[in-house]
């Protein structure tokens, strides 16, 4: 998986009229009542407990703490920290036929120079279904680097990572796993220079447009 599985948006107003386009779709049906011709459209939702940030000592701390993950480092500490994101896939049917999964994440700031000190940022589909525990920092891997994240223009730019997911949710349902997890990190830190250097992601648990949300396609 390369660079080319991942677009950026421009963030605006349009995001809040997507999700609502979304949702709409989300019977698979349109107003008159006929089913829609490309396949419908489940959105999954974040897994709270299963999405924080988790430093390399084991310390969790999940999105019910606080409204954002980051990975990067700490300047205090000069540990390492990755972020986890899952979404719930319980919206999708059994045995349904999924043609397409995008999971999409909002950027907020970085701190500090995490791409310049660390390289592109790096996705793995992990399993964390069970819990997040020490282990997952490094271990709990399915498919490492599905995806690489490269720096925004600005701090204020092209926030929005939509990457495609559709071969590991596809896995996680065949796998028979009720969430969908990857793993942001960046595999050269953390530098010790007692230096914050970090990217800050949104997953506020009070407002569904700053969240990670996988749109999932399915056909008939
Ligand atoms: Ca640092």
């Amino acid at each position: 998986m390369n660079g080319s599985k991942l677009k950026t948006l421009v963030v605006g107003p349009a995001v809040g009229s997507l999700l609502m386009v979304l949702g709409a779709c989300g019977t698979g049906m349109t107003p008159g009542g006929m089913p829609l011709p490309g396949g419908q459209q489940v959105k999954a939702d974040t897994a709270f407990d299963r999405t924080g940030t988790l430093r390399s000592d084991g310390a969790y701390t999940s999105m019910t703490a606080i409204n954002f993950v980051s990975t990067g480092d700490e300047g205090d500490t000069n540990l390492g920290q990755r972020a986890i994101v899952s979404v719930v896939l319980n919206q999708v049917p059994a045995g349904a036929n999924v043609s397409k999964a995008v999971l999409r994440i909002r950027r907020f700031i970085s701190e500090g120079n995490p791409y310049n000190d660390f390289g592109s940022m790096t996705v793995d589909h992990v399993n964390v279904a069970s819990s997040i525990n020490a282990g997952s920092y490094l271990g709990s891997t399915l498919t490492p680097t599905i995806a690489t994240i490269n720096p925004q223009a600005g701090m204020f730019t092209d926030p929005i990572m939509e990457i495609d997911v559709t071969t590991q949710v596809k896995a996680d349902l065949a796998a028979g796993r009720p969430i969908s997890s990857f793993r942001f990190q960046f595999n050269n830190g953390p530098s010790l220079d007692n230096a914050f250097d970090q990217v800050f992601m949104y997953a506020d648990q009070n407002d569904e447009t700053l969240r990670p949300i996988a749109t999932i396609t399915i056909d008939p």
